[in-house]
C-alpha cells in the first residue's frame, strides 16, 4: 500500500500549504473522493501549481490506479503541445479559477475539493502499474516521458526512511516545484507514505522555509541554488542561521552541492548538509546516511536495495574504493522506471542487461561513497537543479525569425551551478535584442530553460563536417 495509514487515518496534520491544512483523515477522504472521479483513466494531467490541491490531486490519482502527469504551469506552448501529444491525458486537474493555456482547452477538467468525502478507498493498484509520468530533457529532441511504477516510488521512499531515520515524527519543509521527482516524490509522497507531515512553503524563499523550521519542521529539502540563497541569508541574519540550526537534517540534491555552500552553511549554522544523488528515471540512487560521515562533494553510498556499478570507458567495472578511477554510474534495483513513454529506442539505449546508464561519471571512495565528477553529455545543462537539453533551447531559438544559427552551452555559475548561454548568429539585416530572444524561449518552452546570457557572434566555430565545436565556444568563454 502506498499510503499505509490511510487504512485508519488519524486527526494528525498531514499537509499544510498556502494557509490551509489537512489532517490524515481529511486527506484520505478528499483524495478518495477525488479518486472515485478519475478511476479508469489511463493518464491524468495535473496543472502542478504549488498548492494543497495539487498534492491532493496527485494522491487521489495514485489511489485511483491512474498515472499522474504533473505539468509545469509555466511550461511554454511548444513544450506543452509536445507533452500533451505524447502523454495523451484524458483529463486535467486544475484549480477552478485558473485560466489554462489553449493546448489544454480541449481536455475535460476537474478541480480538487478539499472537503470531498464519502468515498471508500479503491483497490490498491498493482506494484508494476504506472504511477507517475515526468518529462525529462535529453541532449537533443523534445523531453522524454519517464514512467515510474508504484513499486519504484514505494521501495525508494522506504530506502530513504532507512537512510535518514525518517519517522512519523518528522516534519518536512521545502519550496520545490511539484512537477519533478525531488519536490513531488521525495517532498510530498515522502512524508505522506511515512505518516509524518509536510509544511509546503510553495514558492521558495529563505524566509518561507525558515518560518517553517522555526515553527517545528525537522527536515529541509532543497537544490544547491536554494542552499546558496540560504547561505547568503544566514550570513546576513542571525534568525535565518538560528532557524537552520534547529533542523534535524538539511538535505541537498538534484545537482552538485559546491563545497563553498557546504562550508558557508556549516560556518553560520553548525549544520553539515546531507547530500543525496538521484535521477528522474531512478528516483534516488545514493544518500549520505543521517548517522554517516558528511563530506562535501560526496553523495554517500547506494541506498539499501539499490546496486551501483562504475564502468570505465573500456567497459571494465571499477572495483576500487581509491576515489581515483572514474567510471559511468550504472544503476539496478527496484527503483528503476518502466521506460520512456513511446520511446522503446531510447529505453533500450539507456537500460542494457537490466542496468540503467545514468550518463553521470563518478569515483568510489572508502565506505562506498560516490563522488560525482561530471557528465558524459556536454549538451545537458543543470541549472538551478533543473535539467535542460541544449538541443531544446537551440530549437526554440531557431524558431525566431531573426536567428540564423545558434549554439547553446552551459557555463559555471555561482548561484545556478550552470547558466544557459546562447551563442547567436543573426540573419543578415535582422534585428533582435537579447531580451527578446530570452522571452521567446521562456514562452515557447519554460522560463527556467531561458538563456541567462545571449552572445551575438558573426559565425559559429565549425569542424570540417560543419558541426558546431562547443569546446571552442567554451574556450572562448573561458578566455
Ligand atoms: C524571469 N521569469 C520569466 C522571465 N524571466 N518569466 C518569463 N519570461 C522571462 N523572460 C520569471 C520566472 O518564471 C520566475 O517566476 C521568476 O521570474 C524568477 O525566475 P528565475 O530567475 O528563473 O528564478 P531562479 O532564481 O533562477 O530560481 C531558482 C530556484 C529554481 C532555485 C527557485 O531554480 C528552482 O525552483 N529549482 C528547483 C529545480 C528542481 O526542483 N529540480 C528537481 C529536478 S528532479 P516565479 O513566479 O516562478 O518566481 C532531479 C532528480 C533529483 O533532479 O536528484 O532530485
Ligand atoms: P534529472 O534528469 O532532472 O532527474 O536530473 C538528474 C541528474 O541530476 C543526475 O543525472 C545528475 O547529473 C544530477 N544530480 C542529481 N543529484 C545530484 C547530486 N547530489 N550531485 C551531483 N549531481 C546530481
Amino acid at each position: 500500500m502506498l499510503f499505509p495509514n490511510f487504512a485508519d487515518p488519524s486527526e494528525d496534520e498531514a499537509i499544510r500549504a498556502g494557509g490551509g491544512s489537512l489532517s490524515y483523515r481529511r486527506l484520505r477522504d478528499a483524495a478518495a473522493a477525488f479518486a472515485a472521479g478519475v478511476v479508469g483513466q489511463e493518464r491524468v494531467a495535473v496543472w502542478a501549481t504549488p498548492t494543497l490541491e495539487s498534492c491532493v490531486g496527485v494522491v487521489g490519482i495514485l489511489l485511483s490506479g491512474s498515472a499522474a502527469v504533473p505539468l509545469n504551469p509555466k511550461m511554454g506552448s511548444r513544450e506543452l503541445e509536445h507533452v500533451l501529444r505524447d502523454s495523451a491525458p484524458t483529463l486535467v486537474v486544475a484549480p477552478g479559477e485558473e485560466e489554462l493555456p489553449p493546448p489544454l482547452h480541449g481536455l475535460p477538467r476537474v478541480a480538487v475539493d478539499l472537503d470531498g468525502a464519502g468515498a471508500s478507498l479503491p483497490p490498491e493498484p498493482p506494484p508494476e502499474s504506472p504511477a507517475l509520468l515526468f518529462y525529462t530533457s535529453g541532449t537533443t529532441g523534445p523531453p522524454k516521458g519517464v514512467v515510474l511504477p508504484h513499486r519504484a516510488v514505494a521501495s525508494n521512499l522506504d530506502a530513504l526512511y532507512d537512510a535518514w531515520g525518517w519517522t512519523a515524527q518528522d516534519v518536512l519543509t521545502h519550496g520545490l516545484p511539484l512537477f519533478h521527482v525531488h519536490g513531488l516524490v521525495l517532498g510530498v509522497l515522502g512524508p505522506l507514505r511515512r505518516g509524518g507531515s509536510l509544511r509546503y512553503a510553495g514558492k521558495f524563499s529563505p524566509e518561507a522555509v525558515c518560518r517553517e523550521l522555526e515553527g517545528g519542521a525537522t527536515m529541509l529539502f532543497g537544490v544547491p541554488t536554494m542552499y546558496h540563497a540560504l547561505a547568503e541569508a544566514a550570513e546576513g541574519s542571525g534568525s535565518v542561521a538560528a532557524a537552520l540550526r534547529r533542523a534535524r537534517l538539511l538535505v541537498s540534491g538534484s545537482a552538485p552541492l559546491p563545497e563553498r555552500e557546504f562550508r558557508r552553511i556549516e560556518r553560520t549554522t553548525g549544520q553539515r548538509i546531507v547530500e543525496r544523488y538521484g535521477m528522474t528515471e531512478t528516483i534516488m540512487i545514493c544518500a549520505v546516511r543521517a548517522n554517516g560521515v558528511r563530506r562535501p562533494g560526496y553523495v554517500g553510498p547506494p541506498l539499501p536495495g539499490v546496486e551501483v556499478r562504475l564502468v570505465d570507458d573500456r567497459g571494465v567495472v571499477v572495483e576500487s574504493e581509491g576515489d581515483e578511477t572514474i567510471g559511468e554510474v550504472l544503476v539496478r534495483g527496484p527503483n528503476l522506471f518502466l521506460g520512456y513513454l513511446n520511446r522503446p529506442d531510447a529505453t533500450a539505449e539507456a537500460v542494457r542487461d537490466g542496468w540503467f546508464h545514468t550518463g553521470d561519471v563518478a569515483t568510489r571512495a572508502a565506505g562506498g561513497y560516490i563522488r560525482i565528477v561530471g557528465r558524459r553529455a556536454t549538451d545537458l545543462i543543470k541549472t538551478g537543479g533543473f535539467k535542460v537539453g541544449a538541443g531544446e533551447v537551440e530549437a526554440a531559438l531557431l524558431e525566431h525569425t531573426a536567428v540564423a544559427e545558434v549554439a547553446v552551452t552551459g557555463e559555471p555559475d555561482d548561484r545556478l551551478g550552470e547558466r544557459i548561454v546562447a551563442w547567436v548568429v543573426l540573419r543578415p539585416g535582422a534585428v533582435a535584442d537579447a531580451d527578446e530572444l530570452v522571452s521567446h524561449v521562456a514562452g515557447l518552452i519554460a522560463p527556467h530553460k531561458r538563456p541567462r546570457e545571449v552572445r551575438f557572434v558573426p559565425a559559429l566555430p565549425r569542424n570540417e563536417m560543419g558541426k558546431v565545436q562547443k569546446a571552442a565556444l567554451r574556450r572562448i568563454a573561458e578566455a
